[in-house]
């Protein structure tokens, strides 16, 4: 991709729209690529080209620089406004068109592309990689990787800022039993369902299903959360193994934030509901097809 490209007048319209089109047009490549929007707005980010006939853009990561920091700077996928009842969607970026941070920098922030509400996907995958990892090692640096593959976004707008409109990250807007959003079957690219559960603490065994990723749940206190990664809870404590969340934790501020409440008994300890120190410590990418 040139730049001169790029200063054309009306080029953007020779620029692909996602992964899957550039794939579609003979690309084979993992690695960085312009892409445009509907609009006409490029932004570079990176295809997965080789994952399960490949064509996969990054839209987005969820990253937890600081766990003890809770609804604080830097927690974009909950609130950085510190737990209020006030701010019952936090920062609202799981429904919004705000976008933040590099493709490079992925694994060291979180991340927000136009692709996130200007694609119309069928399919997520996600990759759990180990915090700064350079984009050539994202792979060789993951500790989990899966997709799913039953076109389910098709029944929600086509990607996930539409099925956030219908199922909203706001505390109180449902119930723990009664309004969980959709469950996906997953198929393993890296892991298991095994090595799933045993990145969670051991308390969550009891309330989670390997072998799938939920959107939108709520916890006993009807506080708010966005995803699921690799499993379908079956009980209310979902704020240990789910990530992303409103502005409100009413059980405890100690949950609020990117990472909920990963560490409830202590940083990286894997014991009660702590979750092992390599999950807390990488990334969550999200990607389309
Ligand atoms: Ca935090
Ligand atoms: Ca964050
Ligand atoms: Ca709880």
């Amino acid at each position: 991709m040139g730049i001169a490209k790029i200063k054309g007048i009306s080029t953007t319209k020779s620029f692909a729209r996602s992964c899957k089109e550039l794939k579609k047009k003979g690309v084979k490549e993992d690695g960085l690529y312009y892409l445009s929007t509907a609009n006409g707005v490029l932004y570079q980010t990176f295809c997965d080209m080789t994952t399960a006939g490949g064509g996969w853009t990054l839209v987005a990561s969820v990253h937890e620089n600081n766990i003890y920091g809770k609804c604080t700077i830097g927690d974009r996928w909950s609130s950085q406004h510190g737990n209020s009842a006030y701010m019952p969607e936090g920062d609202r970026s799981w429904s919004n068109r705000v976008i933040f941070g590099t493709v490079e920098a992925a694994t060291s922030d979180d991340y927000k592309n136009p692709g996130y509400y200007d694609l119309k996907a069928q399919d997520v995958s996600v990759w759990h990689v180990h915090n700064d990892a350079e984009v050539e090692h994202w792979k060789m640096a993951s500790i989990l990787r899966y997709h799913t593959q039953t076109n389910f976004l098709h029944l929600y707008g086509g990607n996930l800022y539409y099925l956030f409109k219908q199922h909203p990250v706001k505390y109180l807007a449902g119930d723990c039993n009664k309004d969980r959003g959709p469950s996906v079957p997953i198929v393993y690219d890296l892991g298991n369902e095994e090595t799933t559960t045993n990145l969670y603490g051991p308390y969550s065994k009891a309330q989670i299903v390997p072998g799938f990723v939920t959107f939108r749940v709520f916890n006993n206190e009807k506080s708010a959360m966005a995803m699921c990664s690799g499993v379908k809870p079956t009980g209310c404590d979902t704020e240990a193994y789910c990530i992303g969340g409103g502005g409100y934790f009413a059980e405890s501020s100690y949950q609020c934030g990117d990472f909920t409440a990963f560490a409830w008994n202590g940083y990286g300890t894997h014991a009660q509901w702590s979750v092992a120190r390599e999950l807390i410590e990488s990334a969550v990418l999200i990607f389309y097809r």
